[in-house]
Order: structure tokens, then C-alpha cells, then sequence
């Protein structure tokens, strides 16, 4: 039986439109030979173009049109012409914080014929996962600009970041029981509670709190500085990493960075609860160095579309996915950003070639 599905594709700015596009081609190639799904594509035409037109990235009622989807597929966002905090407050985080995506879980991946800046091949079966608390943190948005300084201080900002218990306690949980569904039962808690001694102490107590009940699953508490080193030296000692909105963004990037290219990492956006749809988005920005050349790299969007599918309930069909990718990518089908010439088209060729 087919399974229908309305889906909203953002493409947003610079190289996601390119990247949402070759993966729409790809997800219609995929639905032809394994009819178990069919996508309703509803495009959003939201982003920085749409800001210069109307004065803001996305319309006012767009959240609640979003809340009659089943999913979300994103590109990117930010171009040169307006302020990063200004697009990624209009669009991204708007979505993610007003449906409630409180989960961001971002693998880290390698793939065959990826060479890795590194990590030597015969080590390549390392495989992590980030688990960003993406609902508050330092990206709670708390705080201000021109506070009367100390004199002689000039102008003052503060920017503070919000934790509560709840939002520390369901981010844990969520860490957990993802471990508990992989090979190596073992969370990796991070922080920065030794300079840091309100928020980042919470972070830990409730760590400590959620991990007493969890007695099968092995856990660290690390430091964000010390977690680096870790990703670089140690990587077989990781399997799910939970950290705050900001230590998570840093940490998943060098791992993804550690595995070839961030235009290879994939995201999931979640509601674990399913009051409101999931976002799914490559890790990467709008790269508007290479935008509109045809070289972006697809496999990041790819991939994060592959978890849309197992969030739909398509496992099986995520799975040829993420076999086809790696297929193209051992058959040295690579965009520039991993070391070959293959453009945006070559490689949606070679991977639906793979399906
Ligand atoms: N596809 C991810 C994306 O567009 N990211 C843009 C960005 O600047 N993100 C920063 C963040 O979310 O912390």
C-alpha cells in the first residue's frame, strides 16, 4: 500500500535551492521504484529574497501553514545582503523553536572513498551521533543591546543564555533512549561547568538525574574544550553526544568536517512528540561563494531526507538511500568539496543510477 505524505520543502537561500531540488529528483526516482511512499511537495518560496520583497523571511502565517504538513524539507539560509541574526531568526530558528523542535540530531558519518582529513581508512567505521538541545540555551534570544557600561566600557550587550530543568530533562531522555537503540550504549555529557556555574551546573545535576535511570547505559561528563580534543583523539569512544544549541552547532560541524565535508552532514529537526511536523536540513549554510554554479554537494540534503523517510515510517526505503549514496561516492562520484570534479547533476545521476 502507498503511503501519502504532504511535505513542505523550503529551499530557502544560496546552494539550497540546488540541493533541495536534486533531492526532490532523487526522492521521485526512489517513490517510481519502491511505490511504499509518495511525496506531496507544497514549496515555500520563504528566505532572504522573500525578506527584500516583504520585510521579513517568512509570512506571518506561515508556521501554522507548516502545521498542516507531515514534514519538512530545508535548505539553507543567509546571503551577504542582510544580517545573518536577522535571516536565521526570520526563518530557521523561527520554525524550529515555534513548532517545537527541541531534538536536533545530527550523525556524524563516514562513507567509502570520502577521504578524511584525520582519520586513516582502516579506522573509518566510526560512526556518532550529536544530539543538539535545539529549543533554548544560548539560543534562547535573551538579552539586549546598549545597557549603560561601566564608564569608558562604550556600548554593552548581553546575551544570556536560558536553560530550565524541563528543556535540560527531555533533551537527556531523548539522548538516552537514542543510545539504548545503538551498539554502544554510552552518552557523552558536555559542558562548560567549570567557568560557567549556573545554567551549565543545571545541565549536569539534571544529566546526572535522567542518567540514574538509565542504569544500562554507560555515560561521561566532558568538557566542551576537552570534547574537541576527544572528537579529534578518541572518536571510537563516542557514541551519542548531548550538548547545548551552541556547543552541539560547534561540535557536529567539526565531526562532520572530521568526516570529509559538512556538505555530507545530514539533520533531523524533531518533535519527538508529533504535535508538530519535523524539519529535516543539511547541516551546511547557503554557501553563496559556490551558489548557483551547479557544484553544491547534494549528500547532506540526501541523507537528512533519509531520516525524514525513517521518521515517516520508511526504513527500509532510507536505507536504499543512504546505500545509493554510498554506492555513487565509492564509485568516486565526489563534488569538489571532497576532493572530485562531479557537479550537483552527476552526482543526483549516479545515486539514482544506484536506487
Ligand atoms: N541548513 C542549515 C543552515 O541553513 N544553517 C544556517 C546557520 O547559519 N545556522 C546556524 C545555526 O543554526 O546555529
Amino acid at each position: 500500500m502507498t503511503k501519502l505524505h504532504k511535505i513542505a520543502a523550503i529551499p530557502a537561500d544560496g546552494v539550497g535551492t540546488e540541493v533541495v531540488e536534486a533531492t526532490k529528483q532523487v526522492l521521485s526516482a526512489l517513490q517510481e521504484r519502491h511505490p511504499t511512499f509518495e511525496l506531496e511537495w507544497h514549496d515555500f518560496d520563504w528566505g532572504t529574497a522573500y525578506y527584500e520583497q516583504h520585510g521579513r523571511m517568512m509570512p506571518e502565517e506561515g508556521l501554522d501553514e507548516l502545521r498542516t504538513m507531515d514534514a519538512i524539507l530545508f535548505g539553507a539560509v543567509g546571503w551577504p545582503t542582510v544580517p545573518d541574526h536577522i535571516t536565521l531568526w526570520g526563518l530557521r530558528l523561527a520554525v524550529c523553536q515555534g513548532l517545537d523542535q527541541w531534538a536536533n540530531v545530527r550523525p556524524v558519518t563516514f562513507h567509502p572513498g570520502v577521504p578524511s582529513p584525520i582519520v586513516d581508512a582502516h579506522e573509518r567505521e566510526l560512526d556518532w551521533v550529536v544530539v543538539r538541545e535545539n529549543s533554548e540555551g544560548e539560543y534562547s534570544g535573551f538579552g539586549g543591546r546598549n545597557f549603560a557600561g561601566r564608564e569608558g566600557a562604550g556600548e554593552v550587550a548581553v546575551q544570556s543564555a536560558v536553560f530550565t530543568e524541563a528543556g535540560c530533562e527531555r533533551i537527556m531522555r531523548f539522548a538516552f533512549d537514542l543510545a539504548r537503540t545503538r551498539d554502544r550504549r554510552k552518552v557523552s555529557c558536555v559542558t562548560k561547568s567549570n567557568a560557567q556555574q549556573y545554567g551549565m551546573v543545571l545541565w549536569d545535576d539534571v544529566f546526572a538525574r535522567v542518567a540514574a535511570d538509565y542504569p544500562d547505559v554507560e555515560t561521561e561528563k566532558v568538557l566542551v574544550d576537552a570534547m574537541a580534543a576527544k572528537f579529534v583523539l578518541r572518536p571510537e569512544d563516542l557514541s551519542v553526544v548531548v550538548a547545548s544549541n551552541l556547543h552541539a552547532d560547534i561540535l557536529s560541524d567539526l565531526g562532520s568536517a572530521m568526516a570529509g565535508s559538512l556538505g555530507l552532514a545530514s539533520s533531523a529537526n524533531l518533535n519527538p512528540e508529533r504535535r508538530s511536523p519535523s524539519m529535516f536540513e543539511p547541516v551546511h549554510g547557503s554557501a553563496p561563494d559556490i551558489a548557483g554554479q551547479g557544484v553544491a554537494n547534494p549528500v547532506g540534503t540526501f541523507l537528512s531526507a533519509a531520516l525524514m523517510l525513517d521518521h515517516l515510517g520508511h526504513p527500509d526505503e532510507a536505507g536504499r538511500l543512504r546505500e545509493a549514496v554510498d554506492k555513487a561516492l565509492a564509485a568516486d562520484v565526489r563534488t569538489r568539496d571532497i576532493g572530485g570534479g562531479a557537479t550537483t547533476r552527476d552526482v543526483v545521476e549516479a545515486v539514482t543510477a544506484a536506487l
